[in-house]
């Protein structure tokens, strides 16, 4: 998987390629990840990368000719990637792109700076737009490395085989199971009993309710489009009939 990350601010990039998960990832060859700097790719003594809005007002636009020979470069480096404008205007990521993401075999990140880049690249040289949240950052760069990182976890030989990955919050649209480990008893807060007791049955069966029960008091948002099964039908009705009890 190749991501190529184009912005004027490299040096943002490449630590976070060189610690944790994504060196991993790059040493044992399961990525290849690097950052161009689209002030190569300007002309002239200073390099300028941006320039004033037609129609005036305040704030400064990227110019386009860095932009495009920035994206044509990094298309060489990655022919068949998608490239992807991050904006705040674009699709908002979520795990289900990130899967998806993770199936393609590369991405090219466009990160712009100021109000933003000259409307005909995003018009002609962008495949999607891709918001990581709805809030204003100065910058698309954290918002490339956050999608490198979730795209990267997913890919086989990063995790602990790839069943942490499998396991994990979002796979199966739920949230986590609450996770223990020693010692017994911090700050006078034991550990459920059933994780004590090395009855592998139960402690899954207890792990499925508890993720979501915690799904459903912390993000009743996620169970809306969601289809249960028997069991958690039968999870839900029990909590139903035990709040009932209590309020009499
Ligand atoms: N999720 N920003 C991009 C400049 C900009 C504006 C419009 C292209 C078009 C953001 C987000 C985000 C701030 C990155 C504005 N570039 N990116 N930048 N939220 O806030 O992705």
């Amino acid at each position: 998987m190749k991501f190529v990350v184009l912005t004027i601010f490299p040096e943002m990039i490449n630590p976070f390629l060189e610690n944790g998960m994504l060196r991993l990832a790059v040493e044992r060859g399961i990525i290849d990840a690097r950052a161009l700097n689209i002030r190569d790719y300007a002309e002239g003594k200073h390099r300028v990368t941006d320039d004033k809005p037609y129609g005036g007002g305040c704030g400064m636009v990227m110019k386009p000719e860095p932009l495009s020979r920035a994206i044509g470069a990094a298309s060489e480096i990655a022919p068949t990637a998608r490239r992807i404008l991050l904006t705040p205007q674009g699709r908002p990521f979520d795990q289900a792109m990130a899967q998806d993401f993770a199936a393609s075999d590369g991405l090219i990140f466009i990160c712009g700076r100021y109000e933003g880049v000259d409307e005909r690249i995003c018009q002609g040289m962008v495949d999607e737009e891709v918001s990581i949240g709805d809030y204003v950052m100065t910058g698309g760069e954290l918002a490339a490395m956050v999608i490198v990182d979730a795209v990267t976890r997913l890919l086989p030989g990063v995790l602990g085989g790839d069943e942490s990955a499998e396991k994990d919050s979002f796979s199966g649209g739920l949230l986590e199971h609450a996770h223990y480990t020693r010692p017994s008893v911090f700050d006078g807060e034991g550990v459920p009993d059933v994780l004590m007791s090395g009855n592998h049955a139960e402690i899954e069966k207890w792990r499925r309710e508890t993720s979501l029960i915690r799904t459903f008091l912390k993000r009743p948002d996620l169970l809306e489009q969601r289809e249960f099964s028997r069991e958690e039908k039968h999870v839900l009705t029990e909590w139903c009939r035990r709040i009932e009890d209590l309020v009499g």
